[in-house]
């Protein structure tokens, strides 16, 4: 009865808009794939579609990811029409302070979310996405195996001043983001364990942002954005461990596909991984992606094999009366 007359005294009607949405996560790294409810954007390519995403609803990307809905881990996936027919779907990533190009998790938290849904079947998918097509791989046993766009090193052993600690080097390469791989010290001073996050975080964000002052960047001026240190596994069987900042200052739960696939060509470049050779990468909360590369009319296709698991389906409520209805933004 006391519920019934606080409803009717505060509840005056406004406009609510209804997002569905299913939630999954890729060893630990979560993925809100958006079913629908998403803005329209068209029917061009899923890079133009990018654009007007990022120009005309920003506020919406915020509203899916950002609390009080969402965390700063919160990768989310707005599903599309693809353009070209043989794809079977085409995605828009984003995150708590932008877009992806493309994201390796989250094809895979795509796929198995599409699976959930019985909208797909195991067997070979192409998705497209702002980076290009991918051609996704859904087991029977529930794995997925991505073969990502092209992948390559851009810059070796590039030397970074980074405030407060000694000169580092690290490689400059490119796997659907933007990254750069520490590489010196070799024998990392940090500890890449889950009781150091701060000390990671604050180590990779002075990276970043030393990276940004002086200059260094991806092949045609783009931000380095992801930061990735490695230390060996301590698993059997396991070729590295890392640590990857991204964008928005969350650590990456998963070993990151894109970051794995970078990782991948330069280990290719340095002749330390051969054609078909598997490299396990575990993450910093453990969870482990197998990765190999191809060569394909010379350029390095790496895929990346990992599972998923839903763990939610649900309406979102964007209630334009609510002060955060477009999320809490930085
Ligand atoms: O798996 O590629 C990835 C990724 C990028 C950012 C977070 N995860």
């Amino acid at each position: 009865m006391r519920v019934r007359c606080l409803s009717l005294i505060s509840m005056t009607p406004t406009k609510l808009r209804r997002v569905q949405i299913v939630d999954s996560h890729t060893g630990g790294e979560p993925t809100r794939v958006v079913v629908s409810g998403g803005p329209n954007l068209g029917h061009g390519p899923v890079a133009e579609r990018l654009n007007r995403f990022r120009q005309e609803y920003d506020h919406f990307r915020s509203a899916i990811v950002n609390e009080p809905r969402g965390s700063d881990a919160v990768v989310g996936a707005l599903l599309c029409e693809p353009v070209d027919s043989s794809c079977t779907a085409g995605v828009i990533f984003f995150n708590n302070v932008g877009f992806l190009s493309m994201c390796g998790h989250g094809t895979i938290g795509l796929v198995v979310t599409l699976a959930y849904l019985n909208r797909i079947r195991p067997g070979t998918h192409r998705i497209e996405t702002p980076a290009g097509t991918v051609e996704a791989r859904l087991d029977e046993n529930g794995e997925v195996s991505v073969a990502n766009v092209p992948s390559y090193r851009f810059a070796t052993r590039v030397k970074v001043d980074v405030p407060g600690h000694a000169q580092i080097a690290g490689d400059v390469a490119w796997g659907g983001n933007w990254f750069f791989l520490v590489t010196d010290p070799a024998v990392p001073p940090y500890r890449l364990t889950l009781d150091n996050l701060e000390g990671l975080t604050d180590f990779t964000w002075r990276i970043r942002q030393a990276l940004g002052q002086q200059g260094i960047t991806g092949a045609t001026g783009q931000e380095i954005d992801h930061i990735e240190l490695f230390a060996p596994s301590r698993v059997e069987g396991v070729d590295s461990k890392n640590f990857v900042l991204c964008p928005g200052k969350a650590y990456d739960r998963s070993p990151c596909g894109t970051g794995t696939s970078a990782k991948m060509a330069c280990l290719y470049a340095d002749g330390k991984l051969k054609e078909g050779q598997a490299w396990r990468q575990e993450s910093i909360v453990g969870s482990v992606f197998e990765g190999s590369i191809q060569v394909v009319n010379n350029k390095i296709i790496p895929t990346i094999k990992g599972s998923a698991f839903v763990n939610a389906e649900a309406t979102l409520i964007l209630d334009e009366a609510d002060p955060f209805c477009w999320g809490i933004r930085r």
